[in-house]
């Protein structure tokens, strides 16, 4: 039997419950690494979810947690938690589609017009076709994805307030296609970096800019190396948790019940925190230097049409994955 006493600083390690009696290595011990800080609500969530776990499963299951891309960059995390050599880690659509292309469908620009058109699309459809295609490439996804957040564009030089200003920029963007694509389309000079690289890249001047949701602007601090943000929304980014498929399968039933079930459920709690942060944090982020500007995001859209973003993006996912999309975001793009 155990008890908890409160909490104990253990380092990066999970498990804050004290044992009555002699403790006993777990037998499951499982890695879940990430590229957010440790403050952002993924891992405050991911951690409650791990306390969960162990405490549901009398200690045989033990997660612990790697924050701020402790154990590599999101590309090498891709190769490790397809190897094994972690077992779950948390990765945008977008950079995922290097492994499952259409994965990045729900990456589109301008494609969601607000958060109440995202949950019922990647708890519905869309993201039921999504892990279906991750599936296919020897990855586990668990059913809830997690919210990163609308993006916006940050700058050290000067505010973007229409698709003009994006012309040459040297912008940061994701490890993805499709980010370097829509970049591409405005004209900008992308560059593609993990982003475990982005605070030195802005810092050291590599890029001007980069394009982040306002949480991580915060938890991250790259207001310390950013002046201006331009409030583009230009699309809607989340966290698939996926797992090694051996790792998964490695489980037996009521331990695979239990990490699902506390996972989806700091989902939940995790998506209204980032939620929360996203629409509450630009006044924090002015107090700390940053510049705010709203512009109006149909110019964008239409400069992606005038480019053929959408028809390029809709050749390459093909027909059927385009009219999911489209059904879920409720508006022909
Ligand atoms: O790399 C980024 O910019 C981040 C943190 O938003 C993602 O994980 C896509």
């Amino acid at each position: 039997r155990k008890i908890l006493l409160g909490t104990v600083a253990a380092g990066v390690a999970t498990h804050f419950s004290i044992r009555t009696t002699p403790a006993r290595a777990a037998e499951f011990t499982y890695k879940f690494a990430n590229n957010q800080a440790a403050t952002h609500p993924l891992n405050i969530r991911a951690k409650e979810a791990a306390d969960k776990i162990a405490e549901e499963s009398s200690g045989r299951m033990e997660i612990q947690i790697f924050p701020s891309s402790q154990l590599g960059a999101d590309t090498d995390m891709l190769s490790q938690v397809r190897s094994g050599g972690v077992e779950l880690f948390s990765l945008s659509p977008l950079i995922l589609s290097t492994l499952v292309p259409n994965a990045s469908l729900s990456g589109i620009g301008f494609a969601f017009p607000s958060y109440d058109a995202v949950w019922p699309a990647m708890d519905g459809d869309l993201g039921a076709y999504v892990r279906a295609e991750i599936g296919k490439k020897g990855l586990v996804t668990l059913d809830k994805i997690w919210d990163n957040g609308f993006r916006q564009i940050t700058s050290s030089k000067a505010p973007i307030a229409t698709p003009a200003d994006l012309e040459s920029f040297k912008i940061r963007v994701p490890v993805s296609p499709l980010w370097t694509s829509m970049f591409t389309a405005f004209g900008s000079a992308p560059a593609s970096l993990n982003f475990a690289e982005v605070y030195t890249a802005l810092q050291t001047g590599v890029v001007d800019g980069q394009e982040n949701p306002l949480a991580i602007l915060s938890t991250f601090k790259l207001y310390e190396v950013q002046k201006f943000c331009s409030m583009t929304n230009h699309m809607w980014d989340g966290f698939w948790i996926l797992a090694n498929r051996r790792a998964w399968e490695g489980l037996p039933d009521d331990l695979k019940e239990i990490v699902s079930k506390n996972f989806n459920a700091s989902a939940d709690l995790q998506r209204k925190d980032v939620m929360d942060l996203n629409a509450s944090l630009r006044g924090e982020l002015e107090s700390k230097g940053m510049t705010f500007n709203d512009p109006d995001p149909a110019l964008f859209q239409e400069k992606l049409k005038s480019a053929g973003f959408y028809a390029d993006w809709k050749a390459k996912y093909g027909d059927e994955a385009w009219a999911i999309l489209e059904k879920a975001v409720g508006h022909p793009l």
